[in-house]
């Protein structure tokens, strides 16, 4: 496509190019255009710009989740709802920033901090009560230094790092994700240039998670593979395994010597309690095994666009933990040079003081109980409206933030097309983004767009 920049003189001269090449004295050296003479130096300049050296980049899709925000915005309905991003929303629909963000952010405000560069590995306070948060703060691994914290760019950026890391220190290794999972994990690894394979997660018979399946393909993978794990809360499926499947789990990667590597997106949002969910990773933790987590901010503290997170990388002693953190911050270094503070301090005071912890958790429990809400709602409407006999329990067993709907390409196109709902095409719905007055519409859209979309 050719450049935008069109000057009138500039088009004047394509013209005449176009009429009498060689007068002119126009040469092609690939696919561009250029002067041979001098005497048209203005005018050289223009079709310089004119034909992009950038011909060969081709327009990139847009990306599978948030492209839907982006379509959703265009859309001028009434009636439009956004069902793509997993971002909670009031029960107006509104973004909602937690009170106890705001008020970290007013004692960040009282006491004039300054906005020098962090160290490359983020700021201490910080890491201190991720790491806490996470492994809990009693947890040995985090006494004895044994875990290597650091700083980064939400979950995505953690995860990024951590590619980077395999990529540099496991070259032949490869990563086994979920089939299916955030559509993210493929692009982070595909980039990094490390090579994973899909293991079986979902079935769609039962709509419940493939488990003998699940097992037999991490049992059959190389050993000393790493093994992505949602810690809770899967996406898109919103099922997890049970603490005994948990079990099982840990037995098989610890057997076959691979490397769990947690994505810690949701803590806090599928229970509704931190603790809880942090159930996988400190079961791993207590069996001794050398883990990665990636955590995010995004979610259970709403600080989407601060990008706040860490990767945490569990070593079997203090001494592995310095050098791997050494060359985590290596990696770092001229990716993004050091990360952003904001939302480390506001983690760092939330977290680290015992009454905004305590108001943080309490308000947790009502975002969890908002979409809890809204599920039991969503499936009350669908069962008493949709008189096929299908059953839609499936929807009450999920948890977290998404429902996996079932509906396929087609009929997820249907509902947006049709009934202005935004979602993503596998068929996941976020319910972050319902409310209790629109379930109705929502079930109405689903039972027509199932029944009469094939
Ligand atoms: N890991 C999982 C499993 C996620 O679902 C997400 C976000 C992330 C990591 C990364 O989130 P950060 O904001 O970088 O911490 N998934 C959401 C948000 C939109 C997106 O795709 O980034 C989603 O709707 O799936």
């Amino acid at each position: 496509m050719a450049s935008s920049v069109a000057p009138l003189a500039l088009s004047a001269s394509a013209a005449a190019i176009r009429e009498n090449p060689k007068r002119i004295g126009v040469g092609k050296r690939g696919d561009n255009l250029f002067f041979k003479g001098k005497a048209f130096g203005r005018v050289r300049m223009a079709v310089a710009v004119n034909v992009s050296r950038f011909e060969s980049v081709t327009m990139a899709p847009p990306d599978p989740i948030l492209g839907v925000s982006e379509a959703f915005k265009a859309d001028t309905s009434d009636v439009k709802l956004n069902l793509g991003v997993g971002a909670y929303r009031t029960e107006e629909l509104q973004p909602y920033v937690l009170n106890v963000v705001r008020k970290a952010e007013n004692l960040m405000l009282e006491r004039g901090e300054n906005k020098e560069y962090l160290p490359i590995e983020g700021l201490a306070a910080f890491n201190k009560v991720t790491a806490d948060l996470l492994f809990g703060a009693n947890n040995i691994v985090v006494q004895e230094g044994k875990v290597a914290t650091v700083q980064s760019l939400s979950g995505t950026g953690s995860l990024r790092l951590a590619a980077a890391f395999i990529q540099r220190y496991f070259p032949d290794a490869k990563v086994l994700i979920s089939s299916p999972t955030w559509g993210n994990h493929k692009n982070i690894f595909n980039d990094a240039r490390v090579p994973w394979s899909e293991y079986r997660y979902y079935d769609p018979r039962t709509v419940g998670l493939d488990f003998d399946g699940m097992l037999a393909d991490i049992k059959a993978a190389p050993d000393g593979s790493f093994v992505l794990l949602h810690g809770c809360a899967h996406n898109p499926t919103g099922i997890d395994p049970t603490p005994e499947q948990w079990n099982k789990l840990a037995d098989i990667i610890q057997d076959k010597n691979h490397i769990p590597f947690f994505d810690v997106a949701y803590q806090g949002f599928a229970s509704g309690s931190l603790d809880t969910d942090a159930y996988s990773v400190r079961l791993f933790v207590e069996r001794g095994l050398e883990l990665l987590v990636a955590q995010s901010y995004s979610k259970n503290l709403g600080l989407y666009a601060e990008r706040i997170g860490a990767i945490n990388v569990v070593c079997s002693s203090s001494d592995a933990a310095a050098r791997v953190k050494s060359q985590l911050k290596r990696l770092a270094r001229p990716m993004y040079s050091n990360p952003p503070v904001h939302g480390a301090r506001i983690v760092a005071n939330v977290v680290g003081d015992p009454t905004l912890f305590n108001e943080w958790k309490q308000e947790m429990e009502l975002m969890a109980g908002r979409i809890k809400n809204v599920r039991q709602r969503l499936f009350d409407y669908l069962s008493r409206k949709d008189k096929s006999g299908k059953d839609w329990s499936f929807i009450l067993k999920q948890i977290g933030m998404f429902s996996f709907t079932g509906l396929n390409k087609a009929q997820s196109e249907h509902m947006t097309n049709k009934w202005h709902v935004y979602m993503t095409k596998d068929g996941r719905i976020s319910l972050a983004g319902l409310s209790l007055s629109k379930c109705e519409y929502l079930a109405d859209a689903i039972i027509d767009s199932f029944h009469n979309v094939s």
